[in-house]
């Protein structure tokens, strides 16, 4: 163990903390943490710790969420400038006025956004549950879908129901291209396309596998295929080569990294643990409103 891995896991112990590393993280964080996983999957285990502090290595809004469903803990974001591009594509003030001009919409919205924001929405989804959310709410109800046009656009071609989508995106997830997938498919016919669902239209056509995070480690483990081709951050090829020694794993593109998500470093957990920065505290009037939109989505999904 390296010096600095047993000094984290000293302090976590003296601070009865739990480490928690979205599947996107660099592999060294990912190794420290007690639990990897999506921001909801991750959101749970926060819930359920004993502990009393938890250090959420990932992007702002996964923080806030984690600090919504356990509002008595304490929760440590180890780089206050880990913000997520695509969340912030959408304001409070632009999200109201687009409600005045379709007043009868149900708002739905990926959690892959502000707590401010998710307390303005109907109801919240991620990645794994979309479909299921979407399809919860009556054929005939105007639905307006926040902030993911790709993921919007997805699961709204998926199940032929038009709706409003917002204009966001994530630029990493738009840097995998269709034309890196068919060069890559030349070199490894026999492998398998597994994108996220942030990706463009163009690069979902030619997936074998569309999923979430959780989905495609899942999907990788249980699948006989020996080769694949992955399409999302390249934060999660760590995990899923560690899950699975005997197969092949190719980013479709190196450029599939998100600078905010790599802020996190070893050493920036431990001084997150040693100076217990930055803390992040949803103001109690926004975290009660947003814990209704999660806790609809966590009802249905369950
Ligand atoms: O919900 C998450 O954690 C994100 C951003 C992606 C995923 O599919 O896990
Ligand atoms: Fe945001 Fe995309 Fe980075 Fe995820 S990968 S935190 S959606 S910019």
């Amino acid at each position: 163990m390296s010096a600095i891995t047993e000094k984290i896991h000293e302090l976590k112990k003296k601070r009865n903390a739990v480490i928690l590393a979205h599947n996107y993280q660099r592999g060294d964080v990912q190794d420290i943490a007690d639990f990897t996983g999506d921001s909801l999957g991750l959101s749970r285990q926060a819930a359920k710790t004993k502990a009393d502090i938890i250090v959420f290595c990932g992007v702002h809004f996964m923080a806030e969420t984690a600090s919504i469903l356990c509002p008595d803990k304490m929760v440590l974001l180890p780089d206050e400038h880990a913000g997520c591009p695509m969340a912030n594509m959408i304001t409070l003030r632009e999200l109201r006025i687009k409600k005045k001009e379709h007043p009868n919409a149900r708002v739905v919205c990926y959690v892959n956004s502000t707590a401010a924001i998710k307390a303005e929405s109907d109801i919240c989804c991620t990645s794994s549950n979309a479909m299921k959310i979407v399809s919860s709410i009556p054929r005939d109800q105007e639905i307006l879908f926040i902030p993911d046009k790709s993921l919007g656009g997805y699961v709204s071609s998926r199940l032929n129901r038009p709706m409003i989508l917002w204009e966001g995106y994530c630029p990493t997830h738009h840097r995998i291209l269709a034309e890196y997938i068919i060069k890559l498919k030349s070199e490894y016919p026999g492998a398998k396309v597994v994108v996220h669902p942030e990706c463009t239209p163009d690069v979902i056509a030619l997936a074998d596998h569309v999923a979430s995070t959780t989905g495609i480690a899942r999907y990788c483990k249980e699948t006989d295929a020996g080769e694949f081709i992955i399409g999302t951050e390249t934060g999660i090829l760590h995990r899923l080569r560690k899950e699975n020694p005997e197969k092949k794993f190719y980013a479709i593109t190196q450029l599939a990294d998100c600078s905010n998500m790599k802020l996190i470093s070893l050493e920036k957990v431990l001084w997150s643990l040693e100076d217990l920065v930055y803390q992040i505290k949803v103001p109690d009037d926004i975290a009660s409103k947003a814990r209704v939109a999660i806790q609809k989505m966590l009802d249905l999904s369950e």
